[in-house]
């Protein structure tokens, strides 16, 4: 096992991006009262505070985030864009685009966002660590090129994913994105790019509308490096194991990529408000493993995990400390309390019609030759 030590990326003006009022992911205006947004600090800060009760954080190697350059947002996003963002940010803040609300100074925050993983990035090729976890806000899975969408400002794991293949000279990266939701910015930034094999695992049309198909296999020179697994909601951790031994982990063996980027939304979590999967703890720990078993195989354990949605605020701190401890390799003495309650829900095992879309998908690996 390395002896080198996980990155941990953490700045309290993440929690400063303001997503302002909202009903959850609705705007508010007669007949909806104002409420809170959905996306706002509570889960990221309880996940960070859950480390450091548990005396992880402490036996993390804490790395500095920079704010992402304007050349480095440029390799993803258009000029219009963000110039857009930086004039929203400068005079109160508005819609970035598609339910994508931000506050006074939320560009800067957002650079700061995507530069985490930057530093963390620089951390992991460098040596400094063997792998990390960015607990950065905003997130970014579901930013276009031109366009804030789904809470998401710039597409932090794009711009880190370019970085490494043009500033590092990476041939070869892949994203495995377990947000419930589909990571089709993720996607969009590599569609045309055989360099970078993407893969979302998620509910099926759950968010962006009508968007994730298994029918979504890249273009061009990308044919064939995106794959979908659009499991059907109500799918447990039955079938995201089996999802992963089937088709994340024959696809990352095949493909062999030199770093994997996990944009790590935490909303399959079984009492998630803005998604219907089963996960728990236990499953997002076997995931992890499974991931390390591959990336310790194929990339010398290069992880670089971002963190994405996720709205459980009791129970997802405990799920984020089960994949440190298991990027790590350090088992705290903390349990998880909501574990047993989760792992017993019915449906938790792989059943015939998530397995029938598991098999469709596995079909793609096939064309990674
Ligand atoms: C609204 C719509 C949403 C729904 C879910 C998310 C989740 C993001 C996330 C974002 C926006 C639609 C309010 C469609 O956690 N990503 O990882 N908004 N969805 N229509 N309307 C009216
Ligand atoms: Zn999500």
């Amino acid at each position: 096992m390395s002896s080198k030590k996980t990155g941990f990326v953490w700045h309290e003006i993440y929690m400063w991006h303001n997503t302002g009022n909202y009903a959850g992911v609705m705007p508010y205006g007669n007949p909806v009262q104002p409420g809170t947004h959905v996306e706002n600090p509570e889960t990221k800060r309880r996940f960070r505070n859950l480390l450091e009760v548990s005396g992880l954080l402490k036996q993390l190697q804490p790395i500095t985030a920079r704010e992402a350059t304007e050349e480095e947002i440029l390799r993803f996003h258009t000029r219009d864009y963000l110039e857009k963002i930086k004039a929203l940010s400068a005079n109160g803040g508005g819609d970035a685009g598609f339910y994508t609300p931000m506050g006074d100074g939320s560009y800067e925050i957002a650079r700061l966002s995507a530069g985490g993983l930057l530093a963390a990035l620089e951390a992991i090729m460098s040596g400094a660590v063997s792998n990390a976890y960015a607990l950065v806000r905003p997130p970014g899975h579901h930013a276009l090129a031109n366009e804030g969408m789904g809470f998401c400002l710039f597409g932090n794991a794009v711009i880190a994913g370019k970085h490494a293949l043009e500033s590092y000279g990476l041939e070869r990266i892949a994203t495995v994105d377990w947000d419930v939701h589909h990571g089709n910015g993720t996607q969009s930034g590599f569609y045309n790019d055989p360099r970078a094999l993407t893969i979302s695992i998620h509910q099926d049309c759950c968010f962006p509308p009508n968007s994730g198909h298994l029918h979504e296999n890249g273009e061009g020179e990308g044919e064939g490096f995106n794959i979908n697994i659009p499991l059907p909601a109500g799918s447990g951790v039955g079938a995201y194991e089996a999802a992963f031994d089937r088709v994340v982990i024959p696809a990352l063996k095949a493909y062999r990529p030199q770093l994997i980027i996990v944009p790590s939304g935490l909303d399959a979590g079984a009492y998630d408000p803005l998604g219907r999967m089963q996960m728990h703890s236990g499953g997002y720990r076997s995931l992890t493993k499974k991931l390390k078993n591959v990336a310790d195989e194929v990339c010398d354990g290069r992880i670089l995990m971002c963190h994405e949605g996720g709205y459980d605020e009791d129970a997802l701190p405990f799920m984020g400390l089960a994949i440190l401890e298991e990027l790590s390799g350090i088992r705290t003495s903390v349990e998880d309390p909501f574990l047993e309650m989760m792992a017993g829900l019915g449906g938790q095992q792989l059943q015939p019609h998530q397995e029938e879309v598991i098999t469709a998908a596995q079909q793609l690996v096939n064309k990674l030759g």
